[in-house]
C-alpha cells in the first residue's frame, strides 16, 4: 500500500500514559498493556485504530469490559467512548523464531528490540505513529539477571520514563550481561550513571565508547547548550542487529560492531566509526527524542539534523579538512549514487510502501548537507539562535520539515521558500562555472538547470605564486544564471566549491594545469584535495583508452605524497585512487558505457606507475608509526599512509615488506592493511593465517570474510564458496553483508560479464527475504546502476531482478525496491 506525505491526518486519540509488562519466553513471551486513552480535540473520531502485526491476542478490555473485536492481519479497530478510557490488552509472542530482527527478538540468548520504525506493533496493539506520544512505565518479568528499558530504574526490572515519547523509542533488552560503567556529571550538576552492557569476555572492549560518549555529552552542552535529562544512560551492544545502532530514549542499542573495540581487534576506521555512531545516538536525545517527527515523511528532520551534528562533533575531535573530503568521499559513493539512478528520491520523500526502505543516504547524508549549506547562508550565530529557538520552541513536539524552516526565518528573517527546494527535490544539481579576465576583472559565470535551487558557492582566488588575494567568500546562487565580478590586477585562479559547500556537480572547463596548480597550491583542503583527484580520474580516462598514465600526475601526486609538511591523513587521502564504482558513474555522466574490466585494469595500472614513481621513497613512508599506539586521528593518519605505501611497496617486491608487517602487526590497521596489501598482489596465504588467529573472534571474522571477497581476482568464485564455510551465516546481518556488501563493492567482481556476481547476489536476496527482509532489502541496492552498463550487462541484471520480482511471497520491502530498480530504463 502506498502511503503518501499528502494523506496526513491527525491521530484521533492522544495517550496520557502507557503501562506494559512483559513476562519473558523465548517462544510465548506475554505483553500486557494499560493505555489511557483520550479523545484528540483536534480529530474527534467514535472509532480508534490500533497497529498489531503478529501478535496473539488473549484477551482485551476498554474501561474492564470486554471487547469482542477481532485483529485483522495489520492491527485492531475499536468502537470507543467519547471520553477518556482505559484500553488492556494481553497478547502472545514468540521472540525466538523473530528472524526479521525487528520488534521483541533474541540474539545469542539475550532479548532485544528495534522498533523504529515500526516495529512496535509486532510487540503490542499501539497507535505506531510518531506523532503520538507518552510516558511509559514498563515492568520485566523474568529469569535473566539483567533487565533494561527505557527511563530510569525505579523497581528491579521496573522502568519509567517520564519523558513522552512515540512507541518507536521503546525498547526493552533482557540477558546475562555486564557492565563497562562510568559516571558524567551534567553542567547543571546531574550526576549520570553511564554503563555499556556486553556479553562476558566483550569488557575489555568498551573503553573506547565509553568516552566517545563522556565526549559527546559534553561536547553537546558546549556547542549546542544540550544537558542529558535522565540519571542513568544505557548502552547495549547486540550481535544481531540490522543497522548501526539505535536511539532509543536512555537504552541505546548498538549493533556489536559499533562499540566493541580494542587495538588488536579494531581498525582506526572501525574507531571512528564507533566515535561518530556514539554521537550520533546520543545527540538523538535532542535532535529526534526531545523533538521528534511528525510522520516518517519528515525523517531528515532528525536525521539529517543528527548526522549534521555528528559531523561537527568528529571534525571538532579530529580535524576538519581531512574530516570534510571523508565526508564527501562517502556522500558521492552512496548519495550521488543513489541520486543518479532508480531510487533517487528528495530528502523529503511524497510516498512509500515500506518507510525502511527510506533510511537512506539521501536522507541522511543529503539531509546534513542541506544543514550544512543553511548554517552557511545565514551564519554560524544565526544559526545558533536558529538551534536556540528550535529548541525551546518545539521541545516535546512532533514536528515537521515547515516548522524548522519556520524557526530560521523567525530567528533570521530570511525568506526560506526557495531554499526549501532542497527538500522536495530529487538528483543532484548540475553547476557550470565559467571564467572570462578582461580589464582587471574576473567575471565568474555561474549556471545551473531550473528550477533553480539556492546554492552557496564557496570561492577563493590565488596568485599565480600561490598566494590568497582572495579569502574564502560565498557567492549565493539564486536563478538559472548568474555572473559575479572581482577585481583582479593579474589572473588568479579560481579554487571554487571550497569545503564542497554545497552537494552539486560542479564542471568547469578542463584546464589540467590549473587542477595541479590547485593540487600544489590551494589553502582550502578540500578543493586541494579535489583538484588531485579530478586530474587522476582525468588520468584513470585516457589510460582506460590505452594512454600511459600521464609523468605529471604521477610528479604532483609523488611531490605531495614525499611533502612531510603536509598532514600524513591529507597525503593518504590524496594517494587513494578513484574508486572503480565512482569513476564507472564518472565515465557514464560523460556519456561512455564503463568496461568494469577496463577500468579495473586501468586502476591497477596507475597504481602499479604509482608504485615505479614513489619507489626510492616507499622505504621510509613504510617505516613503523612511532611512539605507543593511540587511537588519535595524528596516528591513524599516520597509520593510514603506512597502509597506503605498503600497498604500493608490494607491487615492487612481491609483498615481501607486508609479510613483515603482516607477521609483527600488534594492531588490526596493520594487520588488515598487510592483508590487503598481500592479497592485492596475490599472496592469500596470509589469509589462513588471519583465520587461525582470529577463528573464534566474530567480529574480526567479519574482516576476513570482507577482504576475501573484495579482494579477489574472481569474487562470484570466492563467494561460492565462502557461503559454504562453516563460519558463513546469512542469518546474521553483519555477516551476511560481509559477503554480499563485499561483492557488490568489487566493481569488477560483481560486473563480471557472464553475470555470475549478479546470479549469486540475486540468489542469496531471495533466500534471505523469507528470514530477514529488510536486510534482504538494504543490499539489493547493488542493483541500482543498472542503467549505466553496456546493453548484454544490463540484459543479465534486469533477468535477475526479474526473478526476484516474481518470488511468491516477497516482502513488500524487497519488492518496492527491486519493482523501482526495474523501472529505469533511461538507456
Ligand atoms: N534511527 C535509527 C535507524 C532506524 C532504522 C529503521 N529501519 C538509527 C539512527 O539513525 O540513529
Ligand atoms: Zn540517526
Amino acid at each position: 500500500m502506498t502511503v503518501r506525505l499528502a494523506d496526513y491526518a491527525p491521530p484521533s486519540h492522544l495517550i496520557e500514559h502507557v503501562d506494559l509488562s512483559f513476562r519473558l519466553d523465548p517462544q510465548a513471551t506475554r505483553v500486557l498493556s494499560t493505555i489511557r486513552f483520550v479523545p484528540n480535540p483536534a480529530a474527534p473520531s467514535a472509532t480508534l485504530r490500533l497497529n498489531g502485526e503478529g501478535l496473539t491476542l488473549i484477551a482485551a478490555s476498554i474501561d474492564d469490559a470486554p471487547i469482542a473485536d477481532v485483529p485483522d492481519a495489520t492491527g485492531l479497530s475499536l468502537t470507543v467512548p467519547p471520553h477518556p478510557f482505559t484500553f488492556r490488552a494481553e497478547v502472545e509472542i514468540s521472540p525466538a523464531t523473530n528472524t526479521a530482527l525487528e520488534g521483541l527478538y533474541m540474539s545469542n540468548g539475550m532479548y532485544c528490540t528495534q522498533c523504529e520504525a515500526e516495529g512496535f506493533r509486532k510487540i503490542t496493539f499501539y497507535p505506531d505513529r510518531p506523532d503520538v506520544m507518552a510516558p511509559f512505565r514498563v515492568r520485566i518479568e523474568g529469569d535473566l539477571p539483567v533487565r533494561l528499558s527505557n527511563g530510569d530504574e525505579v523497581a528491579p526490572g521496573e522502568w519509567h520514563d517520564p519523558w513522552p515519547k512515540p512507541a518507536y523509542l521503546f525498547a526493552l533488552v533482557a540477558g546475562d550481561l555486564v557492565a563497562h560503567s562510568d559516571r558524567f556529571v551534567t553542567r547543571s550538576g546531574r550526576d549520570v550513571a553511564l554503563n555499556i552492557w556486553v556479553r562476558k569476555g566483550d569488557e575489555d572492549r568498551c573503553a573506547y565508547a565509553m568516552d566517545a560518549l563522556k565526549r559527546s555529552m559534553a561536547w553537546d552542552e558546549r556547542v549546542y547548550g544540550r544537558e542529558y535529562d535522565l540519571s542513568v544512560f544505557n548502552i547495549v551492544a547486540v550481535d544481531d542487529f540490522n543497522m548501526g545502532a539505535m536511539e532509543n530514549k536512555g537504552l541505546n542499542i548498538f549493533n556489536s560492531k559499533y562499540v566493541l573495540a580494542r587495538p588488536e581487534t579494531a581498525t582506526d576506521e572501525d574507531f571512528a566509526r564507533i566515535e561518530a555512531i556514539i554521537a550520533h545516538e546520543y545527540f538523538h536525545n535532542w535532535t529526534g527524542n526531545r523533538i521528534t517527527c511528525r510522520d516518517w515523511f519528515q525523517l531528515c528532520l532528525k536525521e539529517g539534523l543528527t548526522v549534521f551534528r555528528d559531523q561537527q562533533f568528529s571534525s571538532d575531535e579530529r580535524g576538519e579538512g581531512v574530516k570534510r573530503i571523508e565526508d564527501v568521499l562517502t556522500l558521492r559513493a552512496r548519495q550521488f549514487r543513489e541520486d543518479a539512478g532508480p531510487l533517487s528520491h528528495p530528502v523529503r520523500p511524497a510516498e512509500y510502501e515500506e518507510i525502511n526502505n527510506f533510511y537512506t543516504a539521501t536522507i541522511y547524508e543529503k539531509g546534513a548537507e542541506v544543514i550544512r549549506m543553511l548554517r552557511l547562508l545565514v551564519g554560524p550565530e544565526a544559526y545558533d539562535r536558529a538551534l536556540d529557538l528550535y529548541f525551546t520552541r518545539h521541545d516535546g513536539q512532533a514536528c515537521t520539515i515547515e516548522d524548522w524552516l519556520t524557526v530560521f526565518e523567525d530567528a533570521t528573517g530570511r525568506d526560506l521558500t526557495q531554499f526549501a527546494r532542497w527538500y522536495t527535490e530529487a538528483g543532484t544539481p548540475a553547476v557550470t562555472m565559467s571564467e572570462a579576465w578582461q580589464d582587471g576583472k574576473l567575471t565568474l559565470t555561474l549556471t545551473q538547470a531550473a528550477p533553480a535551487m539556492v546554492i552557496p558557492v564557496a570561492i577563493g582566488l590565488l596568485a599565480p605564486d600561490g598566494a590568497e588575494v582572495l579569502p574564502t567568500t560565498v557567492l549565493e546562487m539564486t536563478e538559472a544564471e548568474q555572473s559575479f565580478t572581482f577585481d583582479a590586477p593579474t589572473r588568479p585562479v579560481v579554487s571554487a566549491l571550497r569545503g564542497f559547500s554545497a552537494p552539486v556537480l560542479l564542471s568547469r572547463p578542463d584546464a589540467p594545469e590549473e587542477r595541479a596548480f590547485l593540487l600544489a597550491h590551494d589553502s582550502d583542503p578540500f578543493t586541494r584535495w579535489e583538484a588531485g583527484r579530478s586530474l587522476g580520474k582525468s588520468v584513470m580516462a585516457n589510460v582506460i583508452l590505452g594512454d600511459g598514465v600521464s609523468t605529471k600526475w604521477l610528479d604532483a601526486l609523488a611531490r605531495l605524497t614525499t611533502d612531510a609538511s603536509l598532514d600524513p591523513a591529507f597525503r593518504a587521502l590524496s594517494l587513494r585512487l578513484p574508486a572503480e564504482d565512482d569513476m564507472a558513474r564518472t565515465l557514464a555522466a560523460a556519456g561512455t558505457v564503463p568496461d568494469p574490466e577496463a577500468l579495473h585494469a586501468a586502476r591497477g595500472r596507475m597504481a602499479q606507475a604509482l608504485a615505479e614513481r614513489l619507489a626510492d621513497d616507499l622505504a621510509d613512508l613504510c617505516a613503523p608509526v612511532p611512539g605507543a599506539w593511540s587511537p588519535d586521528a595524528g596516528q591513524a593518519g599516520r597509520r593510514a599512509l603506512r597502509m597506503q605505501a605498503l600497498a604500493l611497496h608490494s607491487r615492487l617486491d612481491g609483498g615481501a615488506v607486508a609479510q613483515q608487517v603482516f607477521d609483527r602487526a600488534d594492531n588490526m590497521t596493520e594487520e588488515v592493511g598487510a592483508l590487503t596489501a598481500l592479497l592485492e598482489v596475490g599472496v592469500t596465504a596470509a589469509a589462513d593465517t588471519f583465520l587461525s588467529r582470529w577463528r573464534h573472534d566474530r567480529l574480526v571474522m567479519d574482516k576476513w570474510f570482507t577482504l576475501n571477497v573484495l579482494h579477489a581476482k574472481d569474487a562470484p568464485a570466492v563467494v561460492a564458496d565462502l557461503i559454504r564455510h562453516p563460519l558463513f551465516d546469512a542469518a546474521n546481518p553483519n555477516r551476511f553483508r560481509a559477503v554480499f556488501g563485499a561483492l557488490a563493492a568489487n566493481h569488477a567482481g560483481f560486473h563480471r560479464a557472464d553475470g555470475a556476481g549478479y546470479r549469486l547476489m540475486a540468489d542469496a536476496l531471495i533466500a534471505l527475504d523469507p528470514v530477514n527482509p529488510q536486510t534482504a532489502a538494504r543490499v539489493s541496492s547493488a542493483f541500482e546502476g543498472v542503467a549505466i552498463y553496456d546493453a548484454a550487462r544490463q540484459a543479465r541484471m534486469r533477468e535477475e531482478l526479474q526473478r526476484i520480482a516474481v518470488t511468491p511471497g516477497l516482502s513488500t520491502d524487497l519488492r518496492e525496491m527491486v519493482a523501482r530498480m526495474l523501472k529505469d530504463r533511461r538507456n
